[in-house]
């Protein structure tokens, strides 16, 4: 069975561990989102793929719920000391990926064959897949300005009230080799408890994504990133608020208009309407086993 999911953030790549533990080796390819890259010390981070592949490997800080577990801070603490910018924490062992990554990329690999390489090396028998080479951007814009998503959400602590998003360089963004056919040949395509405005909006914002989604022949299930109408952690609840009207699961399925078939929601929102048929069940990932019942729950009604 080939399982293709979308992702970004540190619930999409829980919830891609949990398919990970249920479908067989070789068997799941994830889209990463870029969205959120930046360029830091010179180097650079791929975030939302770096949570992917250390989750996956099992070298995630599971307390932080990014980075590496284990990790010190003494390269950055020294770059401080010589005026660089700290505001972005970057982990010694973190550090050694990002310069192994972006050395690669001056040399003129591809961000998806750098990918596939770190993938291998970290022994992960599933496809980690950035959802494209080109740049691509998120921005967001405040009432006090636009920032870069980065800036908006470690730098400022996501404090700022969003009014709208962009996804800087999405409209001229090809797919990266692999992510169409990876849908083309998908038994179910699924996507993350991810926020959808920050992490799976960027993604479906890439015009032959988005496309292939479109074109799929076989079902696509969301699961929702809320519970009781707010976020486990981060600001997608007051996002929606303000951007889509409130946080039911009728707005959650708002944002994947003609992408999904169906939207799993947990038991705290129910009743619930929304325009595609909602799926109830525990989507609470709290530890490994609820991981991957949530994946089969989606696998189940992706597969129905
Ligand atoms: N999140 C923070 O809240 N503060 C940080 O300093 C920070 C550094 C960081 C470094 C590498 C990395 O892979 C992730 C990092 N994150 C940090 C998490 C990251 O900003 C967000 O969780 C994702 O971009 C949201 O999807």
């Amino acid at each position: 069975m080939n399982v293709v999911v979308l992702s970004g953030g540190g619930g999409g790549a829980r919830f891609a561990r949990g398919v990970y533990d249920v479908v067989g080796p070789g068997e799941l390819t994830v889209i990463g989102n870029v969205g959120d890259d930046l360029e830091f010390l010179g180097l650079h981070v791929s975030p939302d793929l770096d949570s992917l592949l250390y989750t996956l490997a099992g070298l995630l800080d599971e307390g932080r719920r990014w980075g590496r577990a284990g990790e010190t801070w003494n390269a950055l603490a020294a770059a401080g000391e010589w005026g660089g910018e700290t505001w972005f924490r970057l982990g010694d062992r973190d550090l050694g990926l990002h310069l192994v990554r972006s050395e690669a990329l001056r040399s003129g690999r591809s961000l998806a064959e750098v990918t596939a390489e770190l993938v291998r090396r970290a022994g992960v028998s599933a496809r980690i897949v950035p959802a494209t080479n080109d740049r691509l951007r998120t921005h967001v814009l405040t009432e006090t300005g636009r920032v870069s998503f980065q800036e908006w959400f470690v730098g400022r602590g996501h404090e700022d009230e969003v009014v709208a998003i962009e996804y800087e360089g999405a409209e001229a963004a090809s797919p990266a080799p692999g992510v169409v056919e990876a849908i083309e040949e998908a038994d179910a395509v699924l996507l993350a408890p991810s926020n959808p405005f920050l992490s799976i909006g960027p993604i479906v914002a890439v015009p032959g994504i988005r496309t292939a989604l479109e074109r799929r022949t076989v079902r696509c299930v969301a699961v929702s990133p809320l519970i009781g109408g707010a976020a486990v952690t981060g600001p997608l609840a007051r996002m929606l608020s303000r951007m889509s009207g409130g946080t039911a699961p009728r707005q959650v399925a708002g944002c994947y208009t003609g992408l999904i078939d169906a939207l799993v929601i947990d038991e705290a929102d129910v009743p619930a309407e929304a325009d595609v048929p909602l799926v109830v069940d525990s989507t609470l990932m709290a530890d490994r086993a609820a991981e991957r019942r949530v994946a089969e729950v989606a696998l189940e009604a992706a597969c129905a």
